[in-house]
C-alpha cells in the first residue's frame, strides 16, 4: 500500500517540491528562524541599562595568582573553554580620563610591554592586539583601563601594541596596521591578531578577543556612533581580527590609504579576493563606544579613496605586506603597552610645503597663458596638484611617475596644466567611470561577492560625490582653459571626517 503511494508520480513530484522547499528555507538563514519557531533564538541577548563594572572580578583572578616558585614548578591546567569571569555589558563612561598610572595600579598583573597570562591556567589563545595610533593620548588612556581588564576576564595571554605614526604626515591607519603585524609576530607567535581603533571601547566581555579559525572576523559591528547597527553591510572598520594565516593570505592591508576612508572598504574586499569570508559576532555581542573627537589634524578625509578602491582587484597582490617599508624608530617596552615609533613616509600624493618643492619656477607665462596672477607661485602649485587628481577623475590612469604632486619647473608641466585639460575626453561622472572600470576588471572567481562590494562602493561614491570638494573638482573641470592658474579653495580639504 505505502509503496504504491511512492510510486504515484505526484508524491513524487510532491516529495521533489518539500526538498526544494527545504533547501530555500535553510540557505536562507532557516535554522535561525527554526530556533525562533521553537522559541530558542541562537542571538543572546543583553541588557544594557544593567551594566557592570569593568574590574568586577578582577580581584578574584588576582587572588589566585600563585607564588613564583610554585608556579614555575607546576604544570599549570588549560583555561576553561568559556571564562568563568565574564560579566556581559561593562559600563563605559568618559567623564574622566584615568592616569596611566592609575590603569597601572588597576592591572598588577599586567608585565611590561602590556603583556599578560593568567596567573592560574594556561591560556588557550594568544592575541596581539594592535592599534594605530598618534596624537590621541586621551583617548589611549580610556581604552587601557577598560582594554586590560576586559582582556584579563577573558583569560587571554595578550600584548597590546601601540603603533605610533613619527612625523606630520598625513595618518596611515592601514600601513601602521600591516607595521604592527609585522613587529608583533617577531615577539610571540601569536594566534590571533586584533586591529584595534584607539577611539573604540567593547562594551561586552562576551566579545572574546580571539580568531574565528576559518574567516577574518568583524568586532565592531554595533558602535553608538551608528546607533548600534552596522552602518553597511560590507563595513570592515573599527576592530577586526585575523590569524597571522588569514592575514598573509590577503596580503595584509594596503598601504597606499592615506587620510582617513576607503581602506576598510579596501581590506573587506581583499577578504573576499582571497576567497575568504567575513564573520560576525551578533549586534548584541559586539557593541562599542566611540571616545567622541573632532576629527584630528593630519588624518583628514581621502580625496583619492575612491579611485583606489576601484584599484583593489589589481593591486592587492603587489601591495600589501609584502611591499611593505618602513623605518623602525623605537621600540620601548612600557608598563601598559609595548610602543612601536616607526616612520612609513609620506604620501605621495600630499602637497609639499613650498620650500621643498625644488627650484623657483620661470615666470608664468611660460605655463599658462591669459592669467594675470599675482601670487603665481602657489597658484601654479596648487592647480598643478589639483590637476593631477584631475585626470584621474578624468579616466588617465596616474603612472608612478605622475602620481605624486607635480613639481614645477620642467617642461612637462606646461602639458600636465594645459593638455588634460584641453584633451580631456567628454565629461563622464565619475561613479559611470568606476561601474565601467569594475565592468571591466571582473575576472576572478569570487567574482559575484566582489561585484557585490564594488557596487556598494560605487553607490556610496554616488552618495559622497554630493560633497563640496567633488563639486569643486566637477566645476573645475568644467571651466575653460583660461582658468588654470587659478587655485581652488583649500577649506574643504582639510575638512575632518565624522
Ligand atoms: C565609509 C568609509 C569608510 C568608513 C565608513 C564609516 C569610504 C569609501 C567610499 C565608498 N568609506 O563611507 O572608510 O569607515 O564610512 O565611517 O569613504
Amino acid at each position: 500500500m505505502m509503496r504504491r503511494v511512492l510510486e504515484r508520480p505526484c508524491t513524487l513530484a510532491m516529495l521533489i517540491g518539500f526538498q526544494f522547499a527545504f533547501m530555500v528555507y535553510f540557505s536562507f538563514g532557516g535554522l535561525r528562524s527554526l530556533t525562533f519557531i521553537f522559541g530558542h533564538s541562537i542571538e543572546p541577548s543583553f541588557d544594557y541599562s544593567r551594566t557592570h563594572d569593568v574590574y568586577s572580578n578582577l580581584s578574584l583572578v588576582n587572588s589566585m595568582v600563585l607564588p613564583t616558585s610554585t608556579a614555575e614548578d607546576i604544570l599549570l591546567p588549560r583555561c576553561p573553554e568559556r571564562s568563568p569571569y565574564l560579566v556581559g555589558p561593562i559600563t563605559v563612561t568618559f567623564s574622566q580620563t584615568p592616569s596611566l598610572k592609575k590603569v597601572q595600579d588597576k592591572n598588577p598583573l599586567v608585565i611590561k610591554g602590556g603583556e599578560y597570562k593568567p596567573p592560574n591556567c594556561e591560556a588557550r589563545h594568544r592575541t596581539a592586539v594592535i592599534i594605530p595610533h598618534r596624537n590621541r593620548e586621551t583617548h589611549l588612556r580610556h581604552l587601557l583601563y577598560y582594554l586590560h581588564p576586559f582582556l584579563q576576564r577573558q583569560q587571554l595571554h595578550y600584548r597590546i601594541y601601540i603603533i605610533h605614526q613619527a612625523g606630520n604626515s598625513t595618518f596611515n591607519r592601514a600601513k601602521l596596521l600591516n607595521v604592527g603585524v609585522k613587529e608583533a609576530l617577531r615577539d610571540e607567535d601569536w594566534d590571533c591578531l586584533f586591529l584595534h581603533d584607539v577611539d573604540l571601547i567593547p562594551e561586552n566581555d562576551f566579545n572574546l578577543y580571539v580568531c574565528d579559525p576559518w574567516s577574518p572576523k568583524h568586532a565592531s559591528v554595533a558602535m553608538n556612533k551608528f546607533s548600534y547597527n552596522l552602518p553597511y553591510p560590507m563595513y570592515f572598520g573599527g576592530v577586526s581580527a585575523l590569524t597571522p594565516d588569514q592575514y598573509m593570505k590577503m596580503n595584509g592591508f594596503p598601504n597606499e590609504y592615506w587620510g582617513w576612508g576607503g581602506e576598510d572598504d579596501d581590506i573587506a574586499t581583499r577578504v573576499r579576493l582571497a576567497g575568504m569570508k567575513i564573520t560576525r559576532p551578533s549586534v548584541a555581542v559586539g557593541h562599542y563606544k566611540m571616545v567622541k573627537h573632532k576629527g584630528d589634524h593630519g588624518n583628514e578625509e581621502n580625496p583619492h579613496r575612491f579611485d583606489l578602491l576601484i584599484r583593489t582587484q589589481r593591486m592587492w597582490k603587489t601591495d600589501g605586506m609584502n611591499s611593505l617599508n618602513y623605518k623602525l624608530l623605537a621600540r620601548e617596552l612600557e608598563h601598559l603597552y609595548t610602543n612601536v615609533t616607526v616612520d612609513i613616509g609620506v604620501d605621495p600624493r600630499a602637497k609639499k610645503p613650498l620650500r621643498n618643492r625644488g627650484p623657483t619656477p620661470p615666470p608664468i607665462r611660460r605655463y599658462v597663458n591669459k592669467t594675470s596672477s599675482t601670487s603665481v607661485d602657489s597658484q601654479i602649485r596648487n592647480q598643478a596638484d589639483k590637476l593631477t587628481n584631475v585626470s584621474e577623475i578624468n579616466g588617465v590612469e596616474p603612472s608612478a611617475e605622475n602620481k605624486g604632486p607635480v613639481v614645477a619647473p620642467e617642461s612637462t608641466t606646461t602639458e600636465k596644466l594645459s593638455l588634460p585639460i584641453a584633451s580631456a575626453p567628454p565629461r563622464e561622472r565619475v561613479e559611470d567611470k568606476q561601474i565601467r572600470v569594475i565592468r571591466s576588471t571582473e575576472d576572478n572567481n569570487n567574482k559575484a561577492q566582489v561585484k557585490e562590494v564594488q557596487a556598494d562602493v560605487a553607490r556610496r561614491g554616488r552618495a559622497q560625490r554630493s560633497s563640496k570638494l567633488e563639486r569643486q573638482v566637477d566645476s573645475f573641470r568644467a571651466k575653460p582653459q583660461d582658468d588654470v592658474g587659478k587655485s581652488l579653495p583649500q577649506s574643504d580639504l582639510s575638512r575632518a571626517p565624522v
